[in-house]
């Protein structure tokens, strides 16, 4: 199996890149660690604090936040991070040539129960002429991205990664402490009979998706003549990462919950990151409105509708709102 550095250079990635490429992942081998070892010490749980969303953070949460800020602003390659664990962007140094938004540890309600986590990060090019310190840098699409990955931290630690030349699997190999390639420009199936959405939330979502998922439901009975299977992790990374692996559609769309706050997946650090994987294996990402990538941000923790998966049954979704 190929490794990591020489799979990045047979893709042409720029060496400066690569070295940012390797920082943000040797952060993801210590995470990975402390990770399998978390029942066995204090990092379970939660502390009293909340977030900037509101959400109580926990300690893992904290930990792997830290491990990430640190690491990327010592490293001298970031102008600056921003994180869903931070209120603001955080500066670095001024002549950093990248920024990096990450969420350090997606699908923290699964912590305690041992269940899948990952780590999501996404690279953009730093603007040269703004100061390290204006989080306005954060404000670009999503198709401006160099790289977009996440880490998955399951019975194998596996990433997933994109620069812009297909979306490839890695494993990391504990043996030599590195990642290897394990499959290269993965594709996803255009057809599913598989979706992904918290059905809890069903009353709450707007008509075209209450009747598409009808439908669905509906199965060989109703207008869409097959069967569907449904698969929830809670983890974003869980759930894309087995759309990558085998297609399915998952969505959170729009719902009426909170009228301040229709949707509840962030932009920068899950969306768009997820939208490059999924695009660069030929599926699609798309609110009901449009393509992910194509949105301009308003604020690092803009929250974003989600409909994305394999490109027939995301077409076929998209058609209820038409
Ligand atoms: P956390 O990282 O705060 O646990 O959020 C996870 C997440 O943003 C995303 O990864 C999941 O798909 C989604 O929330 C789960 O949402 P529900 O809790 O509504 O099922």
């Amino acid at each position: 199996m190929q490794r990591l550095a020489p799979a990045l250079r047979q893709d042409n990635v720029a060496l400066d890149l690569i070295s940012l490429i390797k920082t943000i992942l040797a952060a993801t081998k210590e995470i990975s660690f402390r990770v399998s070892q978390a029942h066995l010490g204090d990092l379970m749980g939660s502390t009293l604090d909340e977030n900037i969303q509101g959400e109580v953070q926990k300690k893992l949460d904290v930990v792997a936040n830290e491990l990430f800020k640190d690491i990327l602003l010592e490293s001298g390659f970031v102008k600056a991070i921003s994180s869903e664990e931070e209120d603001t962007s955080v500066a670095g140094n001024d002549d950093g040539k990248y920024i990096v938004s990450f969420d350090p540890l997606d699908g923290s309600s699964n912590i305690d129960i041992n269940s899948l986590i990952g780590t999501i990060f996404s690279i953009h090019e730093a603007p040269k002429d703004m100061a390290a310190d204006d989080s306005d840098m954060f404000k670009q699409a999503g198709h401006k991205q160099v790289c977009a990955g996440y880490v998955l931290y399951g019975p194998a630690t596996m990433l997933v990664m994109t620069t812009g030349s297909g979306t490839h699997f890695y494993v990391l190999d504990r043996t030599h402490g590195g990642y290897l390639l394990a499959e290269r420009n993965v594709q996803v199936p255009v057809d599913t009979q598989e979706f992904a959405v918290n059905m809890s939330n069903q009353r709450f979502w707007q008509t075209p998706m209450k009747n598409y998922i009808s439908d669905l439901i509906a199965g060989d009975t109703g207008p869409r003549n097959k069967n569907f299977n449904m698969r929830w992790i809670a983890a974003m990374v869980g759930d894309i990462h087995r759309v990558l692996c085998r297609g399915g559609i998952f969505t959170y769309p729009t719902d009426s919950k909170n009228a301040e706050q229709p949707y509840k997946l962030r932009l920068m650090y899950e969306a768009n990151p997820m939208a490059f994987l999924l695009e660069q294996a030929g599926a699609l990402a798309m609110t009901s409105k449009g393509r992910i990538m194509d949105i301009e941000p308003s604020s690092i923790h803009q929250r974003v509708e989600v409909i994305m998966g394999s490109k027939n049954e995301v077409e076929t979704c998209l058609s209820y709102y038409k």
